[in-house]
């Protein structure tokens, strides 16, 4: 498709928008640009650049004005203004699938409930050093549309991608897909588990058998998914495994020796996935095992801010659900002191609270569902308090920690009632705690 004149809406100017409207501009396009908002941190001039904005009203009333409209993940595929546009037989693409157009090399796809920015940032430095025009971007916070004018045909992108961005695409088709795991999310935004299932597995809708699909075969909704391309699944009994405490592959048939598991703090489940995804895209075992065992981790997923008085703090702000939060108390093999909560989006906290008199000591609950998830609680356990705000929450928990005791942020909700994005709160939690 070309892009030259044609007349195309880029809706929510944030960072995907800002970063679509920029390459469909300097493609040729006609480019308006529009937000609920007034109030847009601007990365360039949008004048200079030829934008044309229209801010702080519905694109209700004008979308139909358009030959194609461009959606940031943030905006609900039920907007009104969709509906519209749809039914006047405009295409309506995310921002991921104008980047997928747009890409001249083969991408590696990754989406998943949990673990999606890890195995991302690994696959990204493992095939770094098979191909060093490999760069890593998507839902990870980097918007793909970004790197289009930078990236040439023999380069790779490995992409974090989400279940919002999967839900607005056409012809999206990267040469690796993968669905790490699915468990309950984002239900506020897709209503139901089957949409949300739906979503996903549409990161693999175009692939044939020329494309390879990595799934996990110790996840319930990952094993019964199946695409029209190569499955390979990781897990137990799968194409790459663990025995006897050892990762192994069968990605290229006979079975070989990766790595002794204990070599890597990453958790199985990511090890074992970045181990299919990357052999599956050509790194060889040696290359994944010496990627696994350097890798240090990611910000804001059980990271490790400080010890303090004989007191370890760890920040897993990016737990934004109860399966993430579920893991993150796994990981600590001593129970933890926990700061939870957070905005609302319709979870259900039973299986993540019923963990909680093996694993945690003391929860301190900050945010919206503070009541909700105390009120989940077996009657008077755990020991718990209500927060005001994040910083009374890590003062509260430092005056209640023991040498030896572990400190944790994982708050099992998002971010949003009180803070910018998980980021903003993971930075403020380290800020607080080194304080
Ligand atoms: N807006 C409208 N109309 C609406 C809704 C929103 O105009 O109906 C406007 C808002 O005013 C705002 C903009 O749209 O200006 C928001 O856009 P956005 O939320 O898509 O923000 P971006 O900065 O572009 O961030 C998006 C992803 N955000 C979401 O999916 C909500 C980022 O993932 C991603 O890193 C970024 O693109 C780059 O690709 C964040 C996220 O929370 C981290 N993702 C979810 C998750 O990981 O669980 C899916």
């Amino acid at each position: 498709m070309t892009f030259s004149g044609k007349k195309i809406l880029v809706c929510g100017m944030a960072r995907s928008g800002q970063a679509a409207a920029l390459a469909l501009v300097r493609l040729g396009a006609k480019v308006t640009a529009t937000d609920l908002r007034t109030e847009i941190a601007w990365d360039y001039n949008p004048e200079e650049q030829g934008i044309l904005l229209r801010l702080g009203e519905k694109p209700d009333a004008f979308v139909t004005e358009f030959e194609l409209v461009i959606i940031s993940p943030g905006i609900s595929v039920y907007a009104d203004f969709i509906k519209k546009a749809t039914a006047a037989g405009i295409e309506v693409w995310g921002e991921a699938e104008l980047a997928y157009r747009l890409c001249p090399c083969d991408m590696i796809a990754i989406t998943g409930t949990n673990g999606k920015t890890t195995v991302t940032t690994l696959v990204g430095e493992i095939m770094r050093k098979v191909n060093p025009g490999t760069v890593v971007a998507g839902n990870i916070g980097v918007p793909l549309t970004s790197l289009v004018e930078k990236i040439s045909p023999n380069d790779l992108v490995v992409a974090e991608i989400s279940s919002f961005q999967l839900e607005t695409i056409a012809a999206f088709r990267p040469k690796i897909s993968a669905i790490l795991n699915i468990t309950e999310d984002h239900l506020d935004r897709h209503l139901t588990m089957e949409n949300y299932i739906a979503a996903k597995a549409r990161i693999f809708e175009n692939v044939d058998k020329n494309e390879i699909c990595v799934l996990n075969y110790d996840n319930d909704i990952t094993k019964m998914l199946k695409s029209r391309g190569r499955n390979l699944f990781f897990g137990t009994n799968a194409d790459v495994f663990v025995r006897d405490g050892k990762i192994f592959s069968k990605v290229h048939g006979s079975e070989v020796f990766v790595m002794e598991l204990a070599d890597t703090k990453v958790l199985p489940e990511n090890a074992l996935a970045a181990t299919a995804i990357a052999h599956a895209a050509g790194a060889t075992p040696e290359i994944i095992a010496e990627t696994l065992r350097e890798f240090s981790g990611v910000e804001h997923r059980l990271e490790f801010v400080a010890e303090i008085d004989g007191v370890k703090f760890f920040n897993d702000s990016k737990a934004t659900n109860t399966d993430a939060a579920i893991k993150a108390l796994e990981f600590f093999a001593q129970p933890v002191i926990l700061i939870a909560g957070g905005s609302d989006k319709d979870a259900d906290f039973a299986p993540w609270v019923r963990m909680f008199p093996k694993k945690v000591t003391r929860a301190i609950l900050i945010g919206e569902t503070a009541g909700q998830i105390a009120g989940a609680f077996e009657a008077g356990f755990p020991p718990h308090e209500i927060a005001a705000n994040l910083e009374d929450a890590v003062r509260l928990a430092k005056n209640s920690a023991k040498p030896g005791d572990i400190v944790l942020l994982s708050p099992a909700c998002a971010s949003f009632d009180m803070f910018k994005n998980f980021e903003e709160r993971g930075t403020l939690f380290k800020e607080y705690v080194r304080d």
